[in-house]
């Protein structure tokens, strides 16, 4: 009898430890499959200031981010969705703290992430009344407004599918932290959302609401341009302040941009944007003196070079907005008239994209100004992937778009970018209907985009007339091209000309067809970055490699008359001697640790550089040393690479030169 009980007694515990066993794994194979699917093929997306914290190079201000594709929902059911767990703990991200989420809700955490591709239970944790922090300087907090002065506004936020806590976050911060006697009104435009919560629930919630708040309704899907001009249509104040559904507006935000408006009313003007953590919901300061524009593909960008501020009698007065070519699209407020004076929007821009390239470009060109007011900061969420769908496919609704705003806008440049951004294409053009935009370009009598470019952005990094662009290949003395190019150049009459970069964008001009036709894409060398997929921020080594399009297109160059040689984002070919230590390293030990690096552009001598047509060398013009391929050790995989360095100049080292290929960028 005891035997058997003994035997039962094992049986039981065998099966209780196969099935704990059992339950384990499923949670972690329900684990990966959760996070795989966040990690979901990606494509380039808009990028989040960088915060205001100490970075480890001074040009470390570009973050890249990334949408997700595919599959957005997986497993959820409608339930899901449609459930409100807005549960608010008193005190919970309270001064813009962080929420940290007990082990016990983690699974369920990383469940309803994807959701709106943030932390939705920290944001359904923190009150709608969460205290922020001050964030303006000093000379921000002393400024006074002839408040009973300024024109008064409505705020109009678009949204599709937001979740609740969030979207009333939002709107309670603008009630909370804006002059009553300003704020005429809350519009809201629900682009047809089907989540159950923003139909009854949402109207009934805001009817109670201490300011004006109005909901309209798009009957299909459009997009954030067709449900803005909605918006804008009924709105009442006069000025037009546009936020996203997913920001909190922190204290003294309205006042600076309303007063900017009264001043002139031809200012588009942006708060300073700062960041709202996708993860656990903590409100990140950023820099003031950042300023946007676009890339070679028109992705949106933020650099931290200095700007000149609006004049003022006191000089360099940090209270003044700084000028930006390029708007981020999200949050600005303008004067309603002249919002529709200059043409409102492309209501042909469909879902989201393109309409902040639209309206920095025509804005400028048509006689306007953007600026960021350094005292108005705002928190939005930046997510790396795109929560909703897109009908009509992500990259053709994009392509649309971005086609539009070029077509309309960029003159010349049009074509390099459909010649140089995927999705679009010359025949682009032909695909969108555009004979609207341009006539209110004609009535507006703007300025043609060169001017743009010279005036309003000249540390701009596109190819022009003065400029060369194209690939910079090693001339190993074997291929086709390389032979027909060194015969070409050392040929040349006048030699005490060959290092005028000029002199040689004229000789390569002449000579663009020929060298064209030379190049192979297979087997010619081009100069390039180390990796492909390194991200912006980073100083990054150089090395030469097949010529077929880099993913970031940094295998291709401009090279200003004065010497920079710049790629795509804003990226320099820079001489950066690495440190001491290192370099007896690099002697040593032949690693990968050179003194010739791509970083971020800056007028600065470390990023001139002379070109000898006569010896095909390409020399760093304070140092007079010559850019060296050579083969080095990666002191991580200890492969051998190639790595561009530069070194003494020998002019017979076949390692030193270089051939400037043109290519296309104008019809
Ligand atoms: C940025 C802008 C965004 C817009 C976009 C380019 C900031 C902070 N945000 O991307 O305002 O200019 O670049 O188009 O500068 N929405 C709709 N219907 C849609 C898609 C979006 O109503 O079909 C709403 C959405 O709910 C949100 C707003 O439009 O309130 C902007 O969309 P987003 O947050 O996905 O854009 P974001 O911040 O990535
Ligand atoms: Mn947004």
């Amino acid at each position: 009898m005891g035997l058997r009980f003994q035997q039962l007694k094992k049986l039981w515990l065998l099966y209780l430890f196969l099935l704990f066993f059992a339950f384990f794994m499923f949670a972690i194979s329900i684990n990966l499959y959760v996070s795989s699917i966040q990690n979901a093929e990606v494509e380039p997306r808009h990028p989040k200031p960088p915060p205001k914290r100490r970075s480890l190079w001074p040009y470390k201000n570009i973050v890249a981010h990334y949408i997700g594709k595919g599959d957005i929902f997986g497993n959820m059911t409608a339930d899901d969705y449609n459930i409100n767990q807005f549960e608010p703990k008193q005190g919970e991200g309270a001064d813009g703290r962080p929420v940290i989420i007990p082990p016990r809700d983690r699974f369920r955490m990383q469940r309803f992430f994807r959701l709106n591709s943030f932390n939705l239970l920290a944001s359904d944790r923190i009150p709608l009344n969460r205290t922020l922090k001050d964030y303006r300087t000093p000379e921000c907090r002393d400024k006074r407004y002839a408040s009973g002065d300024l024109p008064t506004t409505s705020v109009i936020i678009v949204f599709h599918n937001e979740a609740w806590s969030v979207l009333l976050r939002t709107i309670t911060s603008v009630i909370n932290r804006s002059p009553k006697h300003l704020l005429k009104e809350i519009i809201l435009v629900d682009d047809a959302s089907d989540r159950s919560f923003l139909k009854r629930q949402l109207e009934a919630y805001i009817d109670v609401l201490a300011v004006p708040t109005r909901l309209y309704r798009m009957k299909e899907r459009s997009g954030l341009v067709p449900a803005r001009l909605m918006g804008a249509q009924h709105a009442r104040g006069e000025v037009l302040t546009f936020l996203d559904a997913h920001c909190e507006c922190s204290r003294g935000w309205l006042e600076p941009l309303l007063a900017r408006i009264k001043q002139s009313r031809e200012v588009v003007i942006c708060p300073v944007i700062d960041i709202i953590s996708d993860d656990n919901f903590s409100y990140t300061k950023t820099f003031e003196n950042h300023w946007g524009a676009f890339n070679w593909q028109l992705s949106f960008r933020w650099f931290s070079s200095d700007r000149k501020r609006q004049s003022t009698p006191k000089p360099k007065d940090v209270t003044m907005p700084v000028a930006t070519p390029g708007m981020a699209g999200g949050l600005f407020a303008i004067d309603r008239k002249y919002f529709y004076e200059m043409g409102a929007y492309d209501s042909n821009m469909r879902i989201w994209g393109g309409e902040n390239v639209e309206m920095s470009f025509r804005i400028w060109q048509c006689g306007g100004r953007i600026e960021i007011s350094p005292c108005s900061h705002v928190g939005h969420i930046f997510r790396s992937s795109t929560p909703y769908t897109f009908p009509g496919g992500m990259s053709e609704v994009l392509a649309s778009n971005l086609a539009r705003a070029a077509t309309v806008w960029m003159d010349d440049w049009q074509y390099f970018v459909m010649l140089y951004t995927s999705g679009l294409s010359l025949s682009s053009k032909d695909k969108v209907n555009v004979t609207e935009r341009i006539a209110l370009r004609e009535k507006l009598q703007c300025k043609p985009f060169s001017w743009y470019l010279e005036n309003i952005w000249p540390e701009h990094f596109f190819p022009a007339p003065d400029r060369f662009f194209g690939k910079i290949i090693w001339l190993d003395g074997e291929t086709e091209c390389a032979q027909a190019y060194s015969q070409h150049m050392k040929n040349l009459p006048g030699r005490a000309l060959s290092r005028e970069w000029k002199r040689t964008f004229e000789e390569i001009e002449s000579k663009s067809e020929e060298f064209m036709s030379l190049i192979d894409l297979e087997r010619d060398k081009c100069l390039r970055p180390l990796h492909d997929d390194v991200p912006r921020s980073t100083l990054q080594p150089v090395t030469v490699g097949d010529c077929t399009s880099h993913a970031q297109s940094m295998d291709m160059f401009v090279i200003t008359p004065k010497g920079q040689i710049m790629t795509n984002d804003n990226v320099c070919l820079t001489y950066r001697p690495p440190k001491q230590g290192s370099i007896k390293l690099l002697r040593n030990r032949n690693v990968t640790l050179s003194n010739i690096m791509l970083t971020q552009c800056a007028v600065d001598s470390s990023q001139f550089w002379t070109y000898d047509m006569d010896t095909q060398q390409i020399s760093h013009r304070e140092t007079k040393l010559c850019l060296t391929l050579k083969s080095a050790t990666n002191a991580k995989t200890q492969k051998a690479e190639k790595v561009v360095l530069s070194m003494e100049c020998n002019f017979k080292d076949i390692t030193q030169k270089w051939g400037l290929i043109p290519l296309p960028w104008r019809m």
